[in-house]
């Protein structure tokens, strides 16, 4: 059975990982979800209780949460290493390296602008007082990728790797919510730009929103009812 990644809409950090599948090169399916309603509900819930996505149901048709498990799992199947590097090298270290901190400090400086955006109660100084926090921090971790990144065309070089579909999937936060100028992090800038030139991702963000579009290692979309009642036989 091939592997089914639950990826969410819109906007969703998931859409790295469905690059990173295109990217990859072996077969698999999709499941999408809404990430305003479907994600926070039943049947979904009985899949991944926290109610977040992305969600792997993997090919042995377990389920794998948290996008860094994820991408892991995949790295262990990428035998041809299109997306990440031989074990125990300089660059499989500075891969994991730089997933690590897409995944946490990068990703979660946006936090205080979703919680402006979502806290229905939140009076208007609360709203700002996130949003001017949530800049500050959005701009700290951009300064320091920035700083990390060499004069690759990628993360790591040549090739984009499991850190660069990462990267998409969470970068284009900051610009929904204004959070910089880009002309401050021209190299975030410029791999921002080459990563969403790239066919793998093009087909991700289409389908997010919910154009059609085929790969030949796309084996197409399972409904989440069904996911859901696959999971519970
Ligand atoms: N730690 C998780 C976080 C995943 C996450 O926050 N996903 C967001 C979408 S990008 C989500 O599902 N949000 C829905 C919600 O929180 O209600 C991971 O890295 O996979």
């Amino acid at each position: 059975m091939e592997p089914i990644l639950v990826y969410g809409h819109p906007l969703g950090s998931s859409m790295g990982l469905v690059a990173a599948l295109e990217w990859l090169g072996q077969p698999y399916r999709l499941t999408r979800i809404d990430l305003f309603t479907e994600v926070r509900a039943e049947p979904y819930l009985r899949l991944n209780g926290r109610g977040e996505a992305p969600l792997l149901i993997t090919d042995r048709g377990e389920p794998l949460t948290e996008t860094l498990a994820i991408a892991l799992w995949l790295e262990a199947r990428d035998t041809e290493r299109r997306i990440s590097f031989a074990p125990d090298t300089r660059q499989a270290d500075l891969l994991h390296q730089y997933m690590a901190f897409l995944n946490t400090g990068f990703t979660a400086a946006v936090g205080p602008y979703w919680a402006a955006m979502e806290a229905a109660d939140a009076t208007s100084e609360q709203q700002a007082a996130w949003r001017a926090l949530g800049r500050r921090q959005v701009n700290d971790r951009h300064r320091k990728l920035e700083a990390m990144m060499g004069e690759g065309p990628y993360l790591l070089g040549e090739r984009p790797t499991l850190a660069d579909a990462l990267f998409v999937g969470v970068a284009r936060w900051a610009d929904f919510h204004q959070a910089i100028d880009p002309a401050d992090y021209p190299k975030v800038a410029a791999l921002k730009a080459r990563l969403h030139d790239d066919p793998a991702v093009r087909f991700a963000l289409a389908l997010e929103a919910g154009e059609p579009a085929t790969s030949p290692m796309l084996m197409g979309h399972v409904p989440l009812e069904e996911l859901a009642r696959r999971a519970a036989a």
